[in-house]
């Protein structure tokens, strides 16, 4: 090539990038619900307060704020005018709600997500108390996800709060270990909706979702592959998306609780306590490794609802009580199964006892159905599976072994045979 042909392809040369590495990004939210709930009541920034309970109702301080202020038009006043004094505070909190998440303020009462309110209520009695408005931060969820996609389109949807970006062939993505695009992805949000978040930037997803709250809130968090040692070696096993409870419990009788001791213990015994398959993920994840790409796409695996109740029931003498609320959950997934267009093959139900003890039974099905009172039947050949002598606090109905409904068309259009297909050809 001569000198002036390379010139000319100078350009070409240098936007091919050599060798990219593999970029990840984990982003979280801060206090997702608690930060949505703030956009409205600004006077509450700072305050500890806690979201859950009952869910939100448009009138539910109106009565307090006629009684403060008789004159004040309340119902054309901003939501942000309403005093302090109107909220409820956890103090005057009864029954058995718990918390889907708190404000940092609040988390330094010790405070924090699945905790129940009474018992929250002990740590900081003063605390307000917001209801839950699941529109509210599902479209709060949708605008922070589009304001990703147009910056960078490879995202993976993770939940209500959550999401993992490929960071890899994104512009910006390479630069400073990604902490330029982090950076311009954490700004366009805030502009957008004044919300923060916090992103970890690492080699994979795994470690990508550890370095997310390296820095929360608001913080970013760039990991190398060589810092693994220095800095994900002394967490604790916890940590590791994919090592819950029970299998941390087992982990500490084998004398190992931080990432480190698990990265570096004997491999063979841990496959001989946790199988193959888990017992060599876990050896992978302790050391950084993890190949899982960025799925785009993702259909749901299953659907449920459940509801714990305001106080024990037992299924003899409380069946009155009981017998609704089967058949509307069951009717619920039945409408989440329509609406969303799948079919389930697994019926499944959960009860939890008043010893917190939680079982579930399921039954794979002849033939996929969203419809209520097909759910409804055998989920209640499912219930006659169960101990129901003792009293029960919450009860669940999931349908497992989704399909899309038009799959499902297709298939059996398929499995028809071509003299049916030609026939129904011919009919329309
Ligand atoms: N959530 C819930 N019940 C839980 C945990 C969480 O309903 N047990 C809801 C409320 C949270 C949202 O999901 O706002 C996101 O969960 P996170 O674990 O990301 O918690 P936060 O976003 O509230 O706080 P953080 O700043 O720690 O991410
Ligand atoms: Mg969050």
């Amino acid at each position: 090539m001569s000198a002036s042909e390379f010139l000319e392809n100078l350009d070409v040369i240098t936007s091919l990038d050599v060798a990219l590495v593999r970029r990840i990004a984990h982003l979280d939210m801060d206090a997702f619900y608690a930060s949505v709930e703030l956009l409205r009541y600004p006077q509450l920034k700072g305050l500890p307060v806690v979201i859950g309970g009952s869910r939100r109702r448009e009138d539910s301080y109106w009565e307090r704020l006629v009684k403060l202020d008789p004159l004040k038009d309340w119902k054309s006043a901003p939501l942000s005018e309403y005093p302090l004094e109107v909220f409820p505070r956890l103090k005057d909190y009864v029954g058995r709600g718990v918390i889907t998440t708190a404000t940092y303020a609040a988390r330094h009462f010790g405070i924090g997500s699945a905790m129940g309110l009474m018992k929250a209520a002990a740590l900081c009695p003063e605390a307000i108390l917001l209801p839950v408005d699941f529109e509210e931060y599902r479209k709060y969820s949708r605008l922070f996800k589009s304001i990703i996609t147009e910056i960078a389109p490879v995202m993976e949807d993770r939940g209500v709060d959550e999401v993992y970006i490929d960071f890899t062939q994104t512009p910006g993505g390479q630069r400073q270990g990604g902490l330029v695009l982090a950076r311009l992805i954490q700004k366009s949000i805030f502009q957008a909706t004044q919300l923060t978040c916090s992103i970890g930037v690492a080699p994979n997803k795994l470690l990508a979702k550890m370095a997310s709250e390296f820095n929360k809130p608001n913080g970013i968090a760039i990991l190398y592959e060589h810092e693994i040692a220095a800095k994900i070696w002394p967490l604790p096993c916890r940590k590791i998306n994919g090592i819950g409870p029970k299998t941390d419990e087992k982990l500490k009788n084998l004398g190992i609780s931080l990432i480190g001791q698990l990265a570096l213990f004997d491999p063979s015994e841990l496959i001989a306590h946790f199988g193959q398959n888990y017992g060599r993920w876990l050896i992978e994840a302790a050391n950084g490794r993890d190949k899982s790409g960025v799925v785009t796409h993702s259909e749901p695996v299953s659907l449920s609802r459940e509801t714990t109740f305001e106080r024990d029931l037992h299924v003899t003498t409380d069946k009155e009580r009981l017998t609704p609320i089967f058949t509307k959950l069951c009717e619920q997934v039945s409408n989440d199964l329509q609406r969303k267009g799948y079919l389930g093959r697994t019926v499944g139900i959960k009860l939890k006892y008043d010893n917190f003890k939680t079982v579930t039974r399921d039954q794979t099905i002849e033939f996929p159905t969203n419809d209520s009172k097909e759910i409804r039947k055998f989920a209640g050949e499912l219930l006659k599976r169960v101990d129901l002598s003792k009293k029960i606090r919450l009860l669940g109905v999931r349908m497992g072994s989704l399909i899309k409904l038009e799959d499902w068309s297709v298939a059996q259009l398929s499995n028809t045979s071509d003299s049916e297909v030609g026939l129904n050809r011919e009919l329309f």
